[in-house]
């Protein structure tokens, strides 16, 4: 039971839930680490019993700016880099531009000392932290656009990186990558987002499988023409990590079907509009029916959940928010610990929300709190508890403003 929520909750807050991440037997070293993630924390609070005691609703208006310059980050990670049990940020910084990436590390009080990942700037959207040699430590894997090279960051256990491979393309249009264990062998794979906004010159996204030492000497191409972001779950719970990879620009959404061995032979599943343009979504059973929902962030519609109908099927789109502007991020975690599974959206040049999930039934239902000064814009979020009181605080990675952490409080009324 334990381990099914466990394992449930870091799906829900958007993070690899596959065995590497919360193996049955883990090693020491992992144990000390892994009881120092948010997942835990979550899973901690998660009973039923401290549910019914803390299902007010949280506000998020404590700030901490981690930078006092606007540059153009586009991605932030959260995960204990060094071992000392708190949750330590890595921001991927860049975009177009060359910026040097850094790694805040946290004392657990939730202040934070900077130091650059890396000594040089390079075109960074997003990076993504995991255990990707199976030595106990947090790895990074840093998805540059072109022309730089796509580079993978090996932790010598004290949370300082060194590039230990390439993966991919340098000339790839990278937006994102995420990492999941596709073939089952307990080691995380790469899935890598690439952007086409030109329908005749479409631009596949790839699959690049681990070699079991943390290196990604090939990988197979999905055939999608523009992706900004891919949501790596298993959709139709056959345990094996499906991927959603939604549309940017215009056309529709596709859902890949892993076979369990990291390929995907099926033709894929259209699911959404004809005419998408999604830079954010995440998978999550928001209504609690045991299917895996789809939270999608259109830039031009607005945010939506596709409810799981089960047998591969998904509903028609809901709308969740009229709130305005573009939403550019999504995280899905229990933020107020009631066991419900809530909605963080950032936007660009708005307020954020996040939506507290009060639904029970077949069509959820959600209370929208802002979060957020809608300075710039918000391209990544990541959820865990930075100051160590046990409520999951929101991380935000900007464009044109500076990057900052959002601590949860209680209600001021
Ligand atoms: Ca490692
Ligand atoms: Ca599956
Ligand atoms: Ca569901
Ligand atoms: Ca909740």
């Amino acid at each position: 039971m334990y381990r099914t929520t466990c394992t449930r909750v870091a799906r829900m807050a958007g993070m690899a839930p596959r065995p590497y991440l919360l193996p049955m037997n883990p090693s020491p070293f992992r144990r000390r680490w892994l009881a120092a993630t948010a997942i835990l924390t979550l899973c901690a609070t998660g009973s039923a019993a401290m549910a019914r005691q803390t299902s007010a609703h949280r506000v998020f208006e404590r700030v901490l700016l981690l930078e006092s310059t606007s540059e153009t980050s586009a991605s932030v990670s959260l995960g204990d880099i060094d071992g000392n049990r708190t949750l330590d940020v890595v921001l991927a910084k860049g975009r177009h531009w060359p910026l040097v990436d850094m790694i805040m590390r946290n004392d657990g009080a939730g202040h934070f000392s900077a130091e650059p990942l890396a000594e040089l700037p390079d075109r960074t959207y997003s990076a993504a932290l995991a255990d990707l040699d199976g030595d106990g430590d947090l790895d990074i894997v840093s998805s540059n656009d072109k022309p730089d090279r796509k580079l993978v960051y090996r932790n010598d256990g004290s949370g300082h990186f060194t590039v230990s491979s390439t993966f991919g393309e340098a000339t790839w249009n990278t937006r994102y990558v995420t990492v999941a264990d596709l073939n089952g062998d307990r080691r995380p794979d790469l899935i890598v987002a690439n952007r086409s906004s030109n329908p005749a010159a479409p631009r596949p996204s790839y699959v690049c499988l681990n070699d079991g030492a943390g290196a990604f000497p090939s990988c197979a191409p999905l055939a999608t023409q523009s992706a900004t972001i891919i949501v790596a779950s298993d959709l139709d719970r056959d345990g094996n990590t499906d991927l959603l990879v939604p549309h940017r620009d215009g056309g529709q959404n596709l859902i890949f079907w892993n076979d369990g061995s990291g390929t995907f032979r099926e033709p894929p599943t259209p699911v959404g509009p004809s005419v998408s343009q999604i830079r954010a979504a995440a998978a999550a059973d928001i209504n609690g029916d045991g299917a895996v929902d789809l939270v999608v962030g259109d830039e031009k519609q607005g945010l939506f959940v596709y409810l799981g109908a089960g047998s591969r099927a998904f509903d028609a789109p809901v709308a969740l928010t009229s709130a305005g502007g573009a939403p550019y991020a999504i995280a899905v975690a229990d933020m107020n610990r009631d066991a419900k599974p809530d909605i963080v959206v950032g936007r660009q040049e708005a307020v954020g929300s996040v939506l507290f999930n009060t639904g029970g039934a077949r069509l959820p239902r959600f209370a929208d709190t802002p979060w957020g000064d809608g300075k710039g814009s918000v391209y990544g979020v990541a959820i865990g508890d930075l100051d160590g009181d046990g409520w999951p605080d929101i991380a935000a990675a900007r464009s044109e403003a500076p990057n900052g952490v959002w601590f949860s409080g209680p209600p001021t009324k």
